[in-house]
């Protein structure tokens, strides 16, 4: 028997909590009091909970474990709400805490309360508030359950003040581990309805990478000989960059999707949501008569869009290593030999062609962008992490990212922005043995910059990345293809509040008391990246960048 909040601090240690993420209000007071007389679990403050919840999230995705945040009452889950969004996205697990105000005067509506469950349960996987402190051990542990049981994600619980500050003796259920679970069924029939395909492909989505898969994915890749994209907006690295018969991202848009898709007579899906578009087009995504084999952790998703052949459920990793094993019995291997090398002689041009128009565009500041992709991308060493929130410049990077070790790539298939800052934070406490680069639009870098602040503060060797058009170029870009919407033609178009103008980065840096810099060269700009593992604090470089024309 214990009270409600050492069952709290009892639950977070039995979790391998060993860092709190949050932002603290008068009903958290009593936490973070007793967190002080701890050696762990750390807390990590952040000064806006958008970034507080964008740490929580990169770091979860490092340690492969869900992250603890800790916000406080309305305001504080309104401004989380964001990272929750993304994280649900992303499938992200994490448990969120926010305290709320004593029930006791609940219905006089005190200051900061509100519906918080409500609030959040838009964003969160599941959201519950405690009115007992009895319950709250139960509910934790239900949370920490929840939030890695497919599909993954954010779970949120509201603590009243009086619930946490009970002295009434409350019981801690036990862990109740879990035997990990067995490769999906039917994976001969999957492989058979594949190795009757002549020209067969493979969408790489984030379950993979996430997952620990890339090995088996590519294993099922060369059995079959099987071009394989990455699903749109990838946010994992589920594929090597690297590899013969790596074709790159698949666009976000259906109609993009299924001209890409036609001509292909079998396609395995490994992972993903099938598909995410942005734009609106008409259409599906997937051509008719393509047969489809569809695997996932989460029922809810072979089928979901689009018909499939077949559905599969289970882990990636085993179910991939064993449709492999599968695969090798029935596709014979010349076959798969020979659309291998045909793949990579075509992969191998294309890359030649890119590399060659990339490299002539290298020059002085303001950089072009395929360039200054192209020039971080050759730069960055080979077990960087590269965070990546940088909109046009991120669909170059997406061309020329050649990155093979699994982890190498994070960035949110959830759109918000504001994430980049505070992932790339909260990733590189996570996993302080590999180099982190993030790679910011100088928009996205306005709506996270508060993130800072914890890398100022805790010293964290992440090197910031900023492209500075300042513009949203991509919205600029996007407003050009709808000529002819109102009558108006794109030449007329007057991009009203899609400008920054000139902000200097460098001040923002110090600002938070960050060295920082700006590139003049492409060679500079590589530079910069490729002696990113000797920081021993942040950095900040901003890249002058040319923008919409
Ligand atoms: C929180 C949030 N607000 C607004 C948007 C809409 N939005 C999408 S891209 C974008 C501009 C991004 O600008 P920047 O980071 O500078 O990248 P660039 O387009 O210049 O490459 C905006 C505002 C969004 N996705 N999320
Ligand atoms: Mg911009």
């Amino acid at each position: 028997m214990t009270t409600a909040l050492r069952a709290l601090l009892e639950i977070l240690d039995d979790e391998g909590v060993d860092r709190v993420f949050g932002n603290p209000g008068t009903t958290e007071l009593p936490f973070i009091d007793a967190l002080a007389d701890r050696a762990a679990p750390e807390y990590v403050l952040g000064v806006q909970e958008a970034s507080v919840v964008a740490m929580a999230d990169g770091y979860a995705r490092a340690t492969h474990r869900p992250a603890f945040v800790s916000l406080h009452v309305a305001a504080g889950t309104a401004n989380g709400l964001i990272g929750m969004l993304n994280a649900r996205r992303s499938r992200t697990p994490m448990v969120v805490v926010a305290g709320q105000q004593d029930q006791r005067h609940m219905l006089q509506d005190p200051m900061l309360s509100g519906d918080l469950v409500a609030l959040a349960a838009g964003a969160a996987k599941h959201a519950q508030e405690v009115h007992r402190p009895q319950d709250l051990p139960v509910v934790l542990r239900r949370a920490f359950a929840l939030a890695q049981r497919p599909p993954q994600g954010p779970v949120f619980v509201s603590v009243p003040m009086d619930v946490l500050v009970d002295q009434a003796p409350v019981e801690v259920p036990v862990r109740s581990p879990m035997a990990p679970a067995g490769a999906a069924s039917d994976l001969d029939r999957a492989a058979a309805l594949l190795a009757r395909a002549q020209r067969p492909a493979i969408v790489a989505g984030d379950g993979v990478g996430r997952d620990g898969a890339v090995s088996a994915l590519v294993q099922v890749a060369e059995a079959l000989g099987a071009v394989t994209y990455h699903q749109p907006m990838n946010d994992c690295l589920d594929f090597p960059g690297g590899h013969p018969l790596y074709a790159g991202p698949l666009p976000p848009v259906n109609a993009a999707i299924h001209k890409e898709l036609t001509g292909y007579d079998a396609l395995l899906i490994a992972g993903c949501r099938a598909f995410t578009p942005h734009h609106y087009s008409a259409g599906p995504p997937v051509p008719d008569g393509l047969p489809v084999v569809q695997l996932d952790t989460d029922p809810a998703e072979p089928g979901r869009n689009f018909p499939v052949a077949l559905g599969l459920i289970g882990p990636l990793d085993a179910s991939l290593a064993s449709l492999a094993g599968h695969l090798r019995q029935q596709v014979p291997e010349r076959a798969a030999r020979r659309r291998t090398e045909e793949a990579a002689s075509r992969h191998a041009t294309e890359r030649a062609a890119l590399d060659l128009s990339a490299l002539a565009a290298y020059g002085r500041a303001p950089l072009d962008p395929l360039a200054a992709a192209h020039a971080l991308a050759a730069a960055l060493p080979d077990n960087a992490v590269l965070v990546e929130e940088a909109i046009t410049v991120g669909v170059q990077l997406r061309r020329v990212l050649r990155r093979d070790m699994p982890g190498g790539f994070v960035h949110t298939v959830g759109g918000g922005l504001g994430w980049g800052i505070g992932a790339a934070v909260g990733h590189r406490l996570g996993a302080p043995d590999r180099p982190v680069v993030a790679v910011l639009g100088d928009g996205c870098a306005m709506f996270g910059l508060q993130g800072l602040w914890t890398a100022a503060r805790m010293r964290v060797p992440v090197l910031f990345v900023v492209m500075a058009n300042g513009e949203y170029r991509t919205l600029k870009d996007t407003l050009d293809t709808l000529d002819g919407l109102d009558g108006r033609s794109a030449a007329l178009h007057r991009y009203t509040g899609l400008d920054l103008g000139e902000l200097d980065w460098r001040d923002a840096a110090r600002f938070f008391g960050i060295p920082a810099l700006r590139v003049g060269t492409t060679d500079e700009l590589g530079a910069a990246v490729s002696a990113v593992a000797e920081l021993d604090g942040p950095l900040l470089v901003e890249v002058p960048l040319r923008g919409h024309p």
